[in-house]
C-alpha cells in the first residue's frame, strides 16, 4: 500500500477510539472486496461484481452517524455500504457465493443486496435508481417514524432525468433525504468530465438544495459534511446534497483492467488511499502503530475464516414449482 507523502498534522481526530473502529471497518471493506475479486477470478462467484475499493471512507463515514430509524439505498457498487451499515460480513460473503446462508438466501448476488434489519432498503443496478427508492423512503419516514433516507449514487446518475424529478419533489415537500454523490471520475469506461456539463453541486443548488463538494478520501471530512447534511434533513429543512470526490482503485466491474485511465492517474490516487490516510492520522494523533497492526491482522484472519466458511456453506435448494404459483 502506498504511503502518504505529506506529514499528517496532529489533533485532527476528535474521538480516537471511534476512528480506530472506523479503521477496522474500512480494512474489512477493502479486504472483503479483494476476497470477492479473487473468488470471482477463481469462478466461485457468478454474474458480475462492482467493487468499492478506494471509496471506503464515504460509506464508513456516513454510516457512523446514522440512527436506527434511518434508511439507506445503495448502488450495485454496494458491498461497502452494506458492511458499513452492519450487515453480517459472513452472510454478505455467502450471498456473493450464492449460498443459502447468504443475507438474501443466495438469490440476490452481488448487485441486489438488501437487509431491512440493517436499514438497507436495496442496492440498485439502475443508475440513479437508489435516488428514486430513497425518495419514497424519505416520504414514508416523514409520514411515519421520522428519520432520514440516504441515497448513494455515482457521478453518472447526475445525467439521468428522473434524478431531477426526485430532487425537485423532495425539495418542494421538504423530505428528509441526504443525497450522496460518489464522484469517482468515471461512469463505466467514460470519464465524467467528458459527458457532464458544469458542476454537479450546482445542479442541486439550482433547486435550492444545500450542497457541498468534499474530499471523499478523508473519512473525517466525510463525517463532518454528513453531520451537516443529516442535521439539515433531521431539522425538517428538506434534502441536502454532498458530492464526495473519490476514485475506484479497480475497474468498473469484473475483469475491466481500466486501460482507459491516463497513465499515472491510479498511482496518484493511491497515494491518497483513504485507509492509508486514516492510519497516518491515527498515528499522528497518538494511536500506537502496533495496535493498528493488530487490527489489520485480526481483520485479515477474520476474512480467512469467512472464506473457508463461505466455500463450505450449502447452496440453496431449488424452489418447488408450487412456491412459484403461490
Ligand atoms: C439507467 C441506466 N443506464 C445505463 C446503465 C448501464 N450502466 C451501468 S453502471 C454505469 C455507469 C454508472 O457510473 P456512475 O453513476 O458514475 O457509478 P460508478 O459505477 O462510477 O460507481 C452504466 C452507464 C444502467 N445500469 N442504468
Ligand atoms: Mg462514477
Amino acid at each position: 500500500m502506498s504511503r502518504v507523502s505529506e506529514k499528517a498534522p496532529t489533533g485532527v481526530l476528535d474521538d480516537l477510539e471511534l476512528y480506530t473502529r472506523l479503521y477496522r471497518q474500512m480494512l474489512l471493506i477493502r479486504g472483503f472486496e479483494d476476497l470477492v475479486q479473487s473468488l470471482f477470478l477463481k469462478g466461485e462467484i457468478y454474474g458480475t461484481t462492482h467493487l468499492y475499493s478506494g471509496q471506503e471512507a464515504i460509506a464508513t463515514g456516513v454510516a457512523s452517524l446514522l440512527e436506527d430509524r434511518d434508511r439507506v439505498a445503495a448502488t450495485y457498487r454496494g458491498h461497502g455500504h452494506a458492511l458499513a451499515l452492519g450487515v453480517d460480513p459472513q452472510k454478505l460473503l455467502d450471498e456473493m457465493l450464492g449460498r443459502e446462508s447468504g443475507i438474501n438466501g443466495g438469490r440476490a448476488g452481488s448487485m441486489n443486496v438488501n437487509s431491512l434489519d440493517d436499514r438497507l432498503i436495496g442496492s440498485f443496478g439502475i443508475v440513479g435508481g437508489s435516488i428514486a427508492a430513497a425518495t419514497g423512503a424519505a416520504l414514508a419516514l416523514k409520514r411515519t417514524s421520522g428519520g432520514v433516507a440516504v441515497a448513494y449514487f455515482g457521478d453518472g446518475a447526475m445525467n439521468q432525468g428522473y434524478v431531477f424529478e426526485c430532487l425537485n419533489f423532495c425539495r418542494v415537500l421538504k423530505l428528509p433525504l441526504v443525497l450522496l454523490c460518489e464522484n469517482n471520475g468515471y461512469g463505466e469506461y467514460t470519464s465524467f468530465r467528458s459527458v457532464t456539463a458544469g458542476e454537479i453541486r450546482g445542479r442541486a443548488e439550482a433547486m435550492d438544495v444545500p450542497a457541498e463538494t468534499i474530499d471523499g478520501m478523508s473519512v473525517w471530512t466525510v463525517r463532518e459534511a454528513a453531520a451537516r447534511a443529516l442535521a439539515h434533513a433531521r431539522a425538517g429543512d428538506g434534502p441536502a446534497f454532498i458530492e464526495a470526490i473519490t476514485y475506484r482503485f479497480v475497474g468498473h466491474s469484473r475483469s475491466d483492467p481500466g486501460a482507459y485511465r491516463p497513465e499515472g492517474e491510479l498511482d496518484e490516487w493511491k497515494a491518497r488511499d483513504p485507509i492509508v490516510l486514516l492510519r497516518a492520522q491515527l498515528e499522528a494523533d497518538g494511536i500506537d502503530a502496533g495496535r493498528l497492526d493488530d487490527v489489520a491482522r485480526e481483520t485479515s484472519e477474520q476474512l480467512d475464516r469467512m472464506r473457508a466458511a463461505g466455500l463450505a456453506a450449502p447452496f440453496p435448494t431449488a424452489l418447488e414449482s408450487k412456491e412459484f404459483k403461490d
